[in-house]
C-alpha cells in the first residue's frame, strides 16, 4: 500500500553533466520507490539568467534564480543540492545549514581540508535542529558495488589481503583540449586526484569497511599548457572544442595520481586515477583479493560482479553474478530480472537513500564527515607526491 506523501521543497545550484544527473533523479525518485518524501522540483540556480531558463525547462524544475544566497535562505526551499564545481561547495553549504537546510553536496566535498572542515563543523551545528547532510560519492550505490559490501561484510573474501581500485578516462588526452574549469586548481581543487580518485578511494572503503592508514604517492600533470576556454570557443564543461593555435594558459592540476597504501586491516591497496588513459573512457573498477576468495566489480559491466570462491578447490573459478534480482540492492524498485540499470540510475538511488534517510529523521550516508576524511586522503596524496614522502593518516 502506498503511503501518505509529504512534499520536500528542493533547490538545486548549478545544473551542468551533475545537475542534469541530479535533476532526473529528483524528478523519477518518487515514481520507483514508495518513498513518505515526495520532492519538488522547485528552484534552479544559475549565474546566466537565460542559460538557467533554459536549462530548468529541458530539466524540469519550476522556477528560477540567479541568486544562490536569496533561495538558500527561502521559508519554503527544503533541501539545496549542491552541483557547481568544488570553490563553491563550502560557501552555499555553509549559508544552506544555517538556514536550516538538509544539504546534499557532490563530492569532492571542498578543494581543501580546512574548508571541509569548516563543512563538517557547520553539519555538526546543524545536525542538533535536526537538519540533515550528505555528500554524493554515486557510484556507492551502484547495485553491484553494495551487494560487493554486502558480501565482503559476510565474509565472502575472508581476511583482506589486496584492495586494487581503478579510475580511468580519456577525455584530455589530445593537448588542444581547452583550459576547462576541471583544469584549474582554484576551481575544481585538484585534477583527476579529486574528480575521479575521490571516488575510487571511498568505493575502496565502502566496500571492505576498512580505511586507508598510510599512503604513498605520485601525481602527474603531462599536458601542462592548455588553449585557453574562451580561445577556443568551447564551454566551461567537459566537452569544450579542441583549438589548434589558439592562446593558452597553465594546467594548475594533476592529470593523473598513483596510491599505495595500507589500510587499518592490515590491507595492502593500490590506486590509479587517471584522465589519459587512452581508450578507457570512464572506467571504474574494483578487486579485493582475500584469504577466502576474490570479489571484481568494472563499471563497464555494471549489472555484474565477478565472485571466486577458493573453497571449492579445483572447481573454482571466477563466476558472473548479474546483479539484476530484486533481492539485491535498490532492484526491488527497478526492472525485471536481467534487465540492467545504467549510470543515471545510480542518481536515482542516492536520492532515495537521502529521502528515506529525512523521512525517517535519521543521517544519511556518506556524511560531511565521511567526505571531510576523503579530503584528507587526496591532501595526503598531494603532500606524498610532492616529498615523495610516506604519509600517515
Ligand atoms: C569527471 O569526468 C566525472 O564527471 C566525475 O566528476 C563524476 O563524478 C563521474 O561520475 C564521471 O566523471
Amino acid at each position: 500500500m502506498s503511503r501518505a506523501h509529504r512534499p520536500l521543497r528542493v533547490a538545486m545550484i548549478g545544473y551542468a553533466f551533475m545537475g542534469a544527473a541530479h535533476s532526473q533523479a529528483w524528478r523519477n525518485v518518487h515514481r520507483f520507490f514508495d518513498l513518505e518524501l515526495t520532492p519538488e522540483m522547485a528552484v534552479l540556480v544559475g549565474r546566466d539568467a537565460e542559460a538557467v531558463a533554459a536549462a530548468a525547462t529541458t530539466l524540469g524544475w519550476a522556477e528560477t534564480s540567479t541568486d544562490w544566497r536569496e533561495v538558500v535562505a527561502r521559508d519554503d526551499i527544503d533541501v539545496v543540492d549542491i552541483c557547481t564545481p568544488g570553490d563553491t561547495h563550502a560557501e552555499i553549504a555553509l549559508a544552506a545549514l544555517a538556514a536550516g537546510k538538509h544539504v546534499l553536496c557532490e563530492k569532492p566535498l571542498a578543494n581543501t581540508v580546512a574548508e571541509a572542515e569548516e563543512m563538517v563543523a557547520a553539519a555538526e551545528r546543524a545536525r542538533a535542529e535536526g537538519v540533515r547532510s550528505m555528500v554524493g560519492f554515486s557510484y556507492r550505490r551502484v547495485p553491484a558495488v553494495a551487494l560487493m559490501r554486502q558480501m565482503v561484510a559476510e565474509g565472502a573474501v575472508g581476511e583482506i589481503r589486496h584492495i586494487r581500485g581503478l579510475y580511468l578516462q580519456d577525455w584530455i588526452v589530445d593537448p588542444e583540449f581547452p583550459l576547462v574549469w576541471r583544469l584549474q586548481k582554484d576551481k575544481a581543487g585538484s585534477g583527476a586526484l579529486g574528480d575521479i580518485g575521490a571516488h575510487i578511494l571511498d568505493m575502496a572503503q565502502f566496500v571492505t569497511g576498512q580505511r586507508l592508514s598510510s599512503l604513498t604517492a605520485r601525481t602527474e600533470t603531462f599536458v601542462k599548457e592548455r588553449p585557453l576556454v574562451e580561445q577556443a570557443g568551447g564551454s566551461g564543461g567537459k566537452l569544450g572544442a579542441s583549438a589548434a593555435g589558439a592562446r593558452t594558459g597553465p594546467v594548475t592540476v594533476d592529470d593523473a595520481a598513483v596510491v599505495l597504501a595500507r589500510t587499518d586491516g592490515g590491507a595492502l591497496a593500490t590506486f590509479e586515477a587517471t584522465r589519459f588513459a587512452t581508450g578507457r573512457r570512464n572506467r571504474i573498477s574494483l578487486e579485493v583479493n582475500g584469504s577466502a576468495g576474490s570479489l571484481a566489480f568494472d563499471f563497464e559491466q555494471m549489472n555484474e560482479l565477478q565472485h571466486y570462491d577458493h573453497s571449492l578447490g579445483d572447481r573454482a573459478g571466477f563466476s558472473t553474478i548479474s546483479v539484476t534480482e530484486p533481492t539485491h540492492p535498490y532492484l526491488e524498485a527497478w526492472w525485471p530480472p536481467g534487465h540492467g540499470l545504467g549510470y543515471e540510475h545510480t542518481f536515482v538511488n542516492q536520492a532515495r537513500d537521502f529521502l528515506v534517510a529525512l523521512a525517517a529523521g535519521e543521517d544519511p550516508s556518506p556524511s560531511f564527515a565521511d567526505g571531510a576524511q576523503i579530503q584528507q586522503l587526496l591532501a595526503a596524496v598531494e603532500t606524498s607526491s610532492a616529498e615523495g614522502s610516506w604519509q600517515q593518516l
